[in-house]
């Protein structure tokens, strides 16, 4: 019988041999973060390698989830085992976002796609560590593909796209949100541009306004590199419209990215990022825990006391734990 004393190495093998409640266990593991999810994410880490990391990405409620589930759904249709993380970086003030997200999407899980949320409770590094980690764990488990929904506000959705292979940035009509991406550096990930809500007024304005930065220039230099033009695609995700045109749209940036060697490029960047967000966090970690320490005390008094500047205090802590 299974009990909740399953061993990580168990739970691993379930998830392998297709069991849900294994791999949602996983999942829940990778988002607590610490040592177990650093296990958790070894073992997934050996097996994966295997799936397209698709990330969806665009302002709040440009329909980014309805597009998901239209994806989902031809993905379904077509035998792919799908899955989907919806992360949502500002949890902890709009929880409830995230959760109505989760039961919108869930109304259109079947057996062949796992939609799961992921919210980052604020702890650092939390975000860089359980995004990786999660994919890796679909991945070895055989979804492909993964894609990733974010809202794209900042800075740490621009670096989740990062760990996309494709990125699609949504947009919708209106209010200049084609120069709203621009500003918040979105464009600059796209690999496909979705206009989405093309049913409203201004959709055409929208397509023509991402045209135009596509013209100046202002995105990536991808082009003039590699003769790749992220496409614009109209969408209405209400009626699935456009859906289909994204699938293709996206099967043909996989094969240009393998056609022209960037998809290993991509990926030896994002494992070099999470080995680089993993030593900035465990190096962050030990130096606060010095700080309490006898040594880290009589540091901060001699700061205190004007014997000594922070910068030459931050340093003398800095090489004691070099040495350790
Ligand atoms: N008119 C129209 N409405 C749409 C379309 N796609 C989505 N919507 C609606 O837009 C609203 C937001 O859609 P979501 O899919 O939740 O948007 P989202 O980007 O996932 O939102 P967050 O995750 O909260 O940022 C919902 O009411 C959808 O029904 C579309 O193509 N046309
Ligand atoms: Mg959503």
């Amino acid at each position: 019988m299974k009990s909740s004393k399953e061993t990580i190495p168990q739970l691993f093998e379930a998830a392998l041999s297709g069991e849900r409640r294994s791999l949602g266990k996983l999942l829940t593991l990778v988002e607590r973060g610490g040592e177990t999810a650093d296990d958790v994410a070894g073992l997934a880490h050996r097996k994966a390698g295997n799936t397209h990391v698709i990330g969806i990405t665009g302002a709040p409620g440009s329909g980014k989830s309805t597009l998901t589930g239209r994806l989902l759904e031809l993905f379904s249709q077509t035998g792919h085992n799908s899955a989907v993380l919806a992360v949502d970086p500002s949890s902890p003030l709009t929880g409830g976002a995230i959760l109505g997200d989760r039961i919108r999407m869930d109304d259109l899980t079947d057996e062949n796609s796992f939609i799961r949320s992921m919210a980052t409770r604020g702890h650092s590094g939390g975000l860089a560590l359980a995004v990786p980690a999660a994919i890796q764990l679909f991945d070895a488990v055989g979804y492909k593909p993964v894609i990733i929904e974010t809202v794209g506000v900042g800075q740490v959705e621009v670096d989740v796209a990062g760990a996309a292979d494709t990125t699609v940035v949504v947009v919708t009509p209106g209010m200049g949100d084609a120069v709203q991406a621009n500003k918040a550096g979105l464009l600059e990930v796209a690999d496909i541009f979705v206009v989405n809500k093309s049913d409203r007024p201004g959709a055409n304005d929208a397509r023509r306004d991402l045209d135009l930065m596509l013209d100046l220039g202002h995105i990536s230099g991808l082009e003039e590199k590699t003769g790749y033009r992220p496409p614009i695609i109209m969408a209405n995700s209400l009626e699935g419209t456009g859906s289909q045109e994204i699938i293709e749209a996206i099967e043909n940036h996989a094969n240009h990215l393998k056609s022209s060697g960037s998809i290993k490029v991509r990926q030896d960047q994002r494992t070099l990022m999470e080995i680089q967000n993993r030593v900035e966090l465990l190096i962050g970690t030990t130096a606060k825990e010095t700080l309490s320490t006898e040594f880290g005390k009589a540091m901060i008094n001699a700061v205190l006391n004007r014997e000594t500047s922070p910068a030459q205090a931050a340093k003398s802590i800095v090489n004691s734990l070099l040495n350790d």
